[in-house]
């Protein structure tokens, strides 16, 4: 057992290099079995082990710095610093991050959790060791899918000009969660399959290394523009950039990512490397199934089967239903996601109609603002994107979509606690950076056929519209309290007097359950579904503050900026003279975990929050 041999960083340095290979596969077979339990990126993983192994022994950590582009892939890396027993919890509330974290360990160079962020993050430590004279090499590693993210190409525009060394390497597997797309895909993919003339290439390169003053001229070639050029150097997008580019490279192949990692140090200025890799490599479903196992929820080993299949539908299955539905009534309506068809349940819609939708790859700005343009052109576009996701594009949603008040529905999956994704993924933030906007309006269901009709609302609405829906089954409790959606109105299930539970989305389920605690101490108590956020019933709270003594919000957003805080001002502003409780998160970054011990953790389960109400009604 080779793995028993890793302990900490570096050590892998002490295995012998025959024995990689054994290396390689005890790694995937410890993955495997370890993400079966606890779930995980399993594929990008699987794809990257060999990758990372070669990076470990290229260079010499903690000093020299890895940056992993979105992070996912970044398991092999911990289990080769020294944290394999973190496995068993791997993503569990207070267990190991499923992403790089500074905090977790010296070896992590920096926190990542979204994507293209690597170059920027690694041309910045590359200045900064620069600057203070410091000699230690520094890595991105970016996947061909976050190469669609226009940040990337920022960074290279400016690495372009670096006149000391930076290696980014291109893990390119050819997938992004789903296939890969768009024009950068296809030029990866024509210098991957074009084996002629990389063959050409690799006879004239060598034949000139063998001549006198050959190396020169290969570096001359490298800085010809011409149509010989063309022909001979693949990655000359990357080239023509500044950027030196090597490869591509079999990915697998530990000896030869060792030798073009070498080689990159030597290059004074930015260097690509274009690693070929294969995502799930080695697992039979996850090669089968790369979609399923990017983010794969517990399963069988044997069979590949999740092991608690989910009995409910979710809220994204209602929403692919009624997309469906709806781009069949209306041939106006469009879809659009950023490089998430299958999390934002939009395969159905593109199988349906394939001309009204659109993958714009991981780039939720051009999403954003290319849903303006569809919209001014005269289309009913829908952003079907996740919470945490969408902070991308604030200066679209405002610049582009608002201020033109042009009619694009946002439907904001994933919206509230998401769980083992952990501080990068929560989608607590989107009620504040959405209601402060001038012209957008923001809508919350607190069960499933809600989202359908907030969806069918939001299609005629005529103007910008989000709807926030969380994570998971969708509630199919409250079914008999279906009044039709109408803008700014709330709806109310109970009414009694006392105290008023005015609750945003996901928390009417969770009001339902304080107002039976609170009711089984004798208590009056009204439940209000705010519906609205942006704008807010004002009547129902005039209404509310007359017959109750206290106003309680509840919504899984952080305070600031939230429904709350609107509605506190209302009150104060106005002088209803009720007071007022505010169930919010915390102003703070929610680590990973099960979402029932998060919210229990931060006060805001049925307990927490009925306790809070006992004690200040005394
Ligand atoms: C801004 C942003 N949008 C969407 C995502 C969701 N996401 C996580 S990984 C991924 C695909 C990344 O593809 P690639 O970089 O090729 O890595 P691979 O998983 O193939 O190794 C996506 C879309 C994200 N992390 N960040």
């Amino acid at each position: 057992m080779y793995l028993e041999q890793i302990q900490k960083v570096n050590d892998i340095k002490n295995i012998d290099p025959k024995a990689y290979g054994e290396l390689a596969q005890e790694i995937r077979d410890f993955l495997i079995r370890k993400i079966s339990v606890t779930g995980g990126h399993l594929g990008s993983n699987l794809g990257a082990v060999e990758l990372t192994m070669a990076l470990h022994l290229a260079l010499q950590l903690p000093e020299d710095k890895i940056i992993w582009d979105v992070g996912h892939q970044s398991y092999t890396h911990k289990i080769l610093t020294g944290r394999k027993d973190g496995f068993d919890c791997l993503r569990q509330f207070h267990g190991m991050s499923g992403f790089p974290k500074r905090k977790e360990s010296e070896c992590d160079a920096f926190d990542t959790g979204h994507s293209s962020t690597s170059i920027s993050a690694g041309l910045g430590l590359v200045k900064a060791r620069d600057i203070q004279g410091q000699e230690h090499t520094v890595v991105s590693v970016i996947g061909d899918g976050s190469m669609t993210g226009g940040m990337a190409y920022e960074a290279l525009n400016n690495a372009g000009k670096l006149e000391t060394n930076f290696i980014i390497i291109l893990n390119d597997n050819n997938m992004s969660i789903s296939e890969n797309v768009g024009g950068v895909s296809k030029y990866l993919n024509n210098i991957r399959t074009a084996d002629s003339y990389l063959d050409l290439k690799r006879g004239i390169y060598d034949a000139l290394r063998g001549t006198p003053r050959g190396d020169n001229m290969v570096t001359g070639i490298r800085r010809v523009k011409s149509s010989f050029k063309q022909l001979v150097i693949p990655g000359m997008l990357f080239e023509d950039m500044g950027v030196t580019y090597l490869g591509p490279v079999d990915g697998h192949n530990i000896p030869a990512l060792i030798r073009v990692i070498q080689e990159a140090k030597r290059v004074q200025g930015a260097v690509m490397i274009h690693a070929i890799t294969q995502k799930g490599r080695g697992y039979a479903p996850a090669e089968r199934h790369p979609a399923r196992f990017h983010g794969a929820e517990p399963f069988d080993v044997e069979t590949g089967l999740p092991t608690n299949p989910h009995a409910k539908a979710s809220y994204t299955d209602v929403f692919a239903t009624v997309m469906c539905k709806m781009g069949g009534r209306d041939e106006k309506v469009a879809a659009i996601t950023a490089a998430m068809p299958d999390g934002t349940g939009l395969k159905r819609f593109r199988n349906m109609y394939p001309e009204r939708f659109f993958d714009v790859g991981i780039a939720e700005e051009h999403a954003v603002t290319f849903a303006a343009g569809l919209a001014a052109g005269g289309m009913k576009p829908v952003v079907a994107v996740y919470s945490s996701f969408l902070q991308r594009a604030y200066d679209q949603i405002l610049h582009d979509v608002c201020i033109q008040n042009l009619p694009v529905v946002f439907a904001i999956d994933r919206a509230g606690l998401v769980g083992s994704d952990g501080e990068t993924h929560q989608g607590i933030f989107d009620l504040s950076y959405l209601t402060n906007i001038p012209n957008m309006h923001v809508c919350a269901p607190k069960n499933k056929w809600e989202l359908a009709d907030m969806l069918k609302y939001a299609l005629d609405f005529g103007g910008p519209i989000a709807i926030r829906y969380p994570r998971g089954e969708a509630y199919d409790g409250l079914k008999e309290y279906r009044e039709p959606v109408e803008m700014g109105k709330a709806e109310w299930i109970y009414r009694e007097r006392e105290i008023a539970l005015f609750a945003v989305g996901s928390m009417v389920k969770t009001a339902e359950q304080v107002r039976e605690k609170l009711k089984a101490k004798g208590l009056q108590v009204s439940l209000v579904n705010a519906r609205f956020v942006k704008p807010i019933d004002t009547g129902a709270l005039r209404e509310a503050a007359g017959e109750h003594r206290l106003i309680v919000t509840m919504e899984e957003n952080v305070a600031a900026g939230g429904y709350g805080e609107k509605v506190l001002q209302y009150i104060s502003e106005e002088k209803l003279g009720v007071d007022c409780l505010q169930a919010a998160l915390p102003d703070a970054y929610i680590e990973h975990g099960n979402v029932e011990m998060l919210r229990s953790e931060i006060g805001m389960d049925a307990d927490s929050i009925c306790r809070r109400i006992l004690e200040r009604i005394g």
